[in-house]
């Protein structure tokens, strides 16, 4: 790659660092060079825009700026107040809510900080989805902070049709009487009954958090139903449907505004990240415009069509479809893993991941599914039509016939569709 192949990018002018660091400048244009020849089906991953990476990429980085904007603890904090801000007005505007904290540095981060501000101390009781069915590691693995201080309940998916038995969820609330109940998954991938999951936790007297991480982008652009209004918390990372940078927020009640705050810093956190917060400003004004709602449509239509296309490739598609912009597909029936299923999808430039599906039979670095999802070649510019490719290509890659001719089908696919309309780096 030459260095005006590397301009033409949506990235920052890497002149510079080429000259201070070879290296790294040659890593990140091959990072470019392999996000732009091949197909990224990863459901929680996305391209930010030039816009929001020069913020990101800017002198914010530099400063300190410990406390929130106008109450810090160091001075020549005037201009990333302005940042902090205005990521503040975005976010509370967007999701109509009534405080946000936007200083998390990551949603497990910020899935903390709620927890703590909701009250949850060592040994409290938090219900949440089992990691087995669809939840994070935040919500109770016995490897995370969650499953090692808290005591978890964990909740699951109905055998017959894999979804959400709320019947089940009332009784075990009933039961066991938790703190907090989460709702909010990584791998579950129909809408959630926000208000049933409010009712239950009002009938125990527990907390309701959200974790929107996934489904923040598809609120945002009014394709998902918002939990805000029935949480007291709901937390959600910026830079997977919401296509920001890599960071997290938290948006809550006036009731939890002064506990939320207090949890991100000073407890858990020190300085803020200044240049992910104005970056995370440039993506919620972004998300504000017609064309991200038209696109947070479009990633929707599209894991549906991804849906269908794969089911006629002879996957079964967990519960049956979609609502969201991934879907999650048992590969069994073709014979495979998850794992071999993602390696074979590797070979052909297709990157998803391995992922296990309710019931599975497989442990996890195994696994019996894939997740496969839409957010980021939706902002390539891809739509139904291109999914139907899609699915021929990740059908062809899983069948193990011509590696090569399905890894150059993916190439053309991918370099027709330059990320933010900029010309690919190679071809
Ligand atoms: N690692 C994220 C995902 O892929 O869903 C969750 O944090």
């Amino acid at each position: 790659m030459t260095d005006a192949d590397t301009r033409r990018h949506w990235g920052p002018d890497y002149d510079v660092l080429r000259q201070v660091d070879p290296e790294i400048a040659a890593a990140i244009a091959d990072e470019i060079t392999r996000k732009q020849e091949s197909l990224q089906l990863i459901a929680s991953e996305n391209f930010t825009s030039p816009a929001v990476l020069a913020a990101q990429g800017s002198v914010m980085t530099d400063k300190y700026a410990e406390g929130y904007p106008g109450r810090r603890y160091y001075g020549g904090c005037e201009f990333v107040d302005v940042a902090e801000r205005l990521a503040i007005e975005r976010a509370t505007a967007i999701f109509g809510a009534e405080h946000a904290n936007v200083q998390p540095h990551s949603g497990a981060q910020a899935n903390m900080a709620a927890y703590y501000a909701l009250g949850v101390n060592d040994g409290d009781t938090v219900m949440a989805m089992s990691l087995a069915h669809g939840g994070h590691l935040t919500h109770g693995s016995p490897v995370n902070f969650s499953g090692k201080w808290f005591d978890i309940v964990g909740y699951g998916v109905r055998k017959d049709d894999e979804l959400i038995d709320m019947d089940d969820v009332r009784e075990l609330a009933a039961e066991h009487r938790p703190k907090v109940i989460v709702a909010g998954y990584t791998a579950y991938p129909r809408h959630v009954e926000f208000a049933a999951f409010r009712q239950i936790a009002d009938e125990v007297g527990a907390r309701f958090m959200v974790d929107a991480a996934h489904i923040a982008g598809l609120i945002a652009g009014g394709a998902h139903p918002s939990p805000v209004g029935d949480a007291d918390a709901v937390t959600f990372t910026t830079h997977k449907t919401m296509r920001g940078p890599r960071g997290g927020t938290i948006l809550c009640t006036e009731e939890h505004r002064k506990a939320v705050d207090k949890a991100v810093f000073p407890m858990l956190q020190g300085g803020p990240q200044m240049h992910a917060i104005a970056g995370k400003a440039v993506a919620f004004r972004e998300a504000q415009q017609p064309a991200y709602t038209e696109y947070v449509h479009s990633v929707v239509d599209n894991a549906s069509a991804l849906a269908d296309g794969l089911a006629d490739e002879g996957l079964r598609i967990v519960s049956g479809g979609t609502d969201i912009h991934y879907l999650l597909a048992d590969v069994t029936p073709l014979g495979l893993t998850g794992a071999e299923a993602e390696q074979r999808c590797e070979q052909a430039g297709i990157a998803l991941n391995k992922n296990a599906i309710p019931y599975d039979q497989n442990p996890p670095m195994v696994a019996s599914g894939i997740r496969v999802g839409t957010p980021s070649v939706t902002t390539q510019g891809m739509g139904v039509d291109d999914m139907r490719t899609v699915a021929s290509l990740i059908a062809r890659a899983l069948r193990g016939d011509d590696a090569a001719g399905v890894r150059d089908d993916v190439r053309e696919l991918a370099v027709a569709h330059p990320i933010y309309g900029l010309q690919p780096s190679v071809g």
